[in-house]
């Protein structure tokens, strides 16, 4: 995928005239640079962005290394059938087109966080009882986390955070790596650069990111219910210390984290649902700019 777009590029992905893109870069709808010889370029992240905000249908998606994509019909789809529409497509391993399909939306501007509160959790919520009937179940459960996954993956690598944009670090305390991942692409879309410092994450080493990098905000992520109670003990208390003292804050959601015995304390948040992290990083980043 080239990371820089010509004006003829996007033309051709949302099927005008290469004309009308150059006037949209310079009305400044389009944000783009100029070439040593004078030519308009895009960055791919600033394509997209244009997409979603101008509602154009993707005419040919592949144009902006989107290939795969479900195309726009052009009508929204309600927001109450796309678990059903992702669901079917988890539960047949059809990998490739649950990709697009989050992608669709996506390109439609339903918002990272609401993709993931919405469809994508409650999938995984029905595919998570599946582990107990048998092998055949947990197959499926992990062929669409993988699935879910690299669409994730694939959203935060379109939201490329400007100069200037401020830095969050965070991580799951457990084996879980969706939630954080997903966090990671939400501040992305929030203009946040982010450092996802995946499974296994103990707030020790979130503690040691934090004295190395000082970061504004912070992010754990605590689904299992068995390992949540012991994240509340002297390396929490270590992380806020540290953070106090570097100025930033720390934000811990999951569906265990009422299981954490978390503290009462000034530089902690607690959240349930991924929009609460997109309100929180808005806010965060109006308050100090
Ligand atoms: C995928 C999955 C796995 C995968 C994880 C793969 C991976 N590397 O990530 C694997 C296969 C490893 C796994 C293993 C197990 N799992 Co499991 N798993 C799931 C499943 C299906 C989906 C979880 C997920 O990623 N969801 C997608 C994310 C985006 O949604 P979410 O976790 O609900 O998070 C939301 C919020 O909490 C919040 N959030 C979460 N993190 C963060 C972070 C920030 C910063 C913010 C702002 C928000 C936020 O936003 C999210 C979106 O709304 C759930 C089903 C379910 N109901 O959740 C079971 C589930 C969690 N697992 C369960 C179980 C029982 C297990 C196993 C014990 C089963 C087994 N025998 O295999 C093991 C134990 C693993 C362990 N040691 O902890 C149970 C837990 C029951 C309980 N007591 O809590 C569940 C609920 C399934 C079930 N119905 O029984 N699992």
């Amino acid at each position: 995928v080239p990371s820089f777009l010509s004006p003829r590029d996007i033309a051709r992905a949302v099927g005008v005239s290469e004309s009308s893109v150059k006037r949209w870069v310079d009305l400044g709808r389009i944000r783009a640079h100029r070439t040593a010889g004078g030519h308009r370029r895009v960055a791919l992240g600033e394509a997209v962005q244009f997409v979603r905000e101008a509602g154009l249908p993707l005419v040919r998606p592949e144009m902006l290394g989107l290939a795969g994509l479900t195309p726009s019909s052009g009508i929204a789809i309600p927001a109450d059938q796309r678990t059903e529409q992702l669901l079917a497509l988890l539960r047949k391993g059809a990998s490739a087109e649950a990709r697009g399909l989050i992608l669709s939306w996506f390109l439609d501007g339903v918002a990272i966080a609401e993709i993931a509160d919405g469809p994508l959790r409650s999938a995984l919520e029905v595919l998570g009882e599946l582990w107990r009937h048998g092998d055949e179940g947990i197959l499926i459960e992990h062929r669409a986390t993988d699935a879910c996954l690299q669409a994730v993956h694939q959203l935060r690598l379109l939201e490329s955070p400007g100069p200037g944009a401020p830095l969050a670090v965070g991580g799951s305390t457990d084996v879980y790596l969706l939630g954080t991942q997903v966090a990671a692409a939400v501040l992305a879309e929030e203009g946040w650069e982010s450092l996802n410092l995946g499974a296994q994450t103990p707030p020790r080493v979130l503690e040691r990111a934090v004295e190395e990098l000082r970061p504004r905000l912070a992010w754990l992520s605590v689904t299992d219910m068995e390992t949540a109670p012991s994240l509340g003990g002297d390396g929490l208390g270590r992380l806020l210390r540290t953070l106090e003292r570097t100025g930033g804050i720390l934000i811990v959601v999951g569906r265990a984290r009422h299981r954490a015995g978390l503290p009462q304390h000034p530089r902690l948040y607690q959240g349930d649902i991924m929009a609460d992290l997109a309100v929180f990083a808005r806010g965060l980043w109006r308050a100090e700019s």
